[in-house]
C-alpha cells in the first residue's frame, strides 16, 4: 500500500530527525529532502486511510486558489477556517481586541469592509498562480529607469494548460508560487511552492516541491491537493492521470505531535479511494465543489493535533 511510504517517513523523522528550534517556537524533528510517489491511474487518489482527511476542505481551498482570490472571506463563508488564524493574529495584535476565532470569521463574512481591511493574506498562492505581477519599462524622456505594472499579470495556470496541449513534450510546465520580491507581503510564504508537469504516453504526471512540510498535519492536505490539481490539468488537456511525485524540502514533525505520531504509526493502511469528476468544465477555472465525489473511502478515525502558527 502506497501509504507505507508516508508512515515510514513519519517513523524515520520521529526516530532520527534533527531536533531543531523552529520559527513557531514549538520545536520539530526534521530532515532535509524526501520523495514519495503515487500512481493516479484508475482515478486513485493519495487520500490517507490511517486517519480521516477532510478532502472537501482542501478541495475548496484549491478552487479558491484558482480564482486568484487572496482574501479569506469566501473561505470563511464556506466554513473553511484553515487560513483564519493568520488574519486573526494580525487583528488581535494591531487592535488589541480580544475576539474569538468564530466571531472574527463571522464578522469577515458579514462585513465586506471589515473583510477588506483584515481578511487579506497578501499576494499568496492565488495571486501568484493567476496574476504574477509584471513590470515593463516606460520610455519617458528625462525619466529613465521608470517601470509600470501591467494591468494584467501572468496567468501561469492558463499558460500551463495551453502548453500541455500545444507543446506536451516541454520541460517548462511549471507553476511557481515563490515570488521572491513579494514574500514579505505574504501572510505565509508558499509551502507547496512549485508544481511541474510532465506528459508521456498520453498521461499527465505532476511533481510538487514542498519547501516546508508539517508531516503530521499539512501533508495530508498538500498531497491530496497536488493530486487534485494534476487531475484537473489532465482533464483540461485531454490526458489521463499518470503519477504524482511529492518532494519535500524541510520535512518535519512538531514535538507536540507525539500522540498523533504514536496513534497513526499503530494503524495499518487499507483501501484505494478514487475521485470522480462529474463533468469537464469549460476551463480549469470553472470547477465547482459539486463536481467532485470520492468513492471507496473508509478511513480510520480523524486524529486531531495542535497547529503551529
Ligand atoms: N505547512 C504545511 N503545508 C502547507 C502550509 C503550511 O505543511 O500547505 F501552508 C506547514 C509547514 C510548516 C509551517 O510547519 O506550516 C510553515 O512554516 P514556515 O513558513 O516557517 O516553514
Amino acid at each position: 500500500h502506497w501509504e507505507w511510504q508516508y508512515l515510514d517517513l513519519m517513523r524515520r523523522i520521529w526516530e532520527h530527525g534533527d531536533e531543531r528550534v523552529d520559527r513557531t517556537g514549538v520545536g520539530t524533528r526534521s530532515i532535509l529532502g524526501a520523495e514519495l510517489r503515487f500512481d493516479l491511474a484508475d482515478n486513485r487518489m493519495p487520500l490517507l486511510s490511517t486517519k480521516r482527511v477532510f478532502w472537501k476542505t482542501a478541495t475548496r481551498e484549491m478552487l479558491w486558489f484558482l480564482t486568484g482570490d487572496t482574501n479569506i472571506r469566501s473561505l470563511c463563508a464556506q466554513g473553511v477556517e484553515i487560513w483564519t488564524d493568520w488574519p486573526l493574529d494580525r487583528y488581535r495584535r494591531e487592535t488589541g481586541t480580544e475576539i474569538s476565532r468564530e466571531d472574527f470569521s463571522k464578522r469577515v463574512v458579514a462585513d465586506e469592509a471589515f473583510a477588506q481591511a483584515w481578511g487579506d493574506l497578501g499576494p499568496v498562492y492565488g495571486k501568484q498562480w493567476v496574476d504574477w505581477a509584471v513590470y515593463e519599462p516606460v520610455a519617458i524622456e528625462g525619466h529613465e529607469g521608470l517601470f509600470r505594472k501591467r494591468p494584467k499579470g501572468v496567468n501561469q495556470v492558463a499558460e500551463v494548460v495551453a502548453s500541455l496541449r500545444d507543446n506536451p513534450g516541454s520541460r517548462r510546465h511549471i507553476v511557481e508560487g515563490w515570488n521572491v520580491a513579494e514574500l514579505n507581503a505574504m501572510a505565509l510564504p508558499p509551502c507547496h511552492k512549485t508544481y511541474q508537469f510532465h506528459v508521456a504516453d498520453g498521461k499527465l504526471s505532476g511533481l510538487l516541491y514542498q519547501r516546508s512540510c508539517d508531516l503530521g498535519l499539512g501533508f495530508a492536505f498538500n498531497i491530496w491537493s497536488a493530486a487534485l490539481l494534476v487531475r484537473m490539468f489532465a482533464q483540461q488537456a485531454g490526458l489521463e492521470p499518470g503519477e504524482l511525485v511529492w518532494v519535500g524540502g524541510d520535512v518535519h514533525l512538531y514535538l507536540n505531535h507525539a500522540a498523533l505520531v504514536e496513534e497513526q504509526l499503530g494503524r495499518t493502511p487499507s483501501g484505494a479511494p478514487r475521485l470522480e469528476i462529474a463533468r469537464r468544465p469549460e476551463s480549469i477555472f470553472d470547477y465547482r465543489i459539486e463536481d467532485f465525489t470520492v468513492v471507496d473511502y473508509t478511513p480510520q478515525a480523524h486524529i486531531s493535533a495542535p497547529v503551529a502558527v
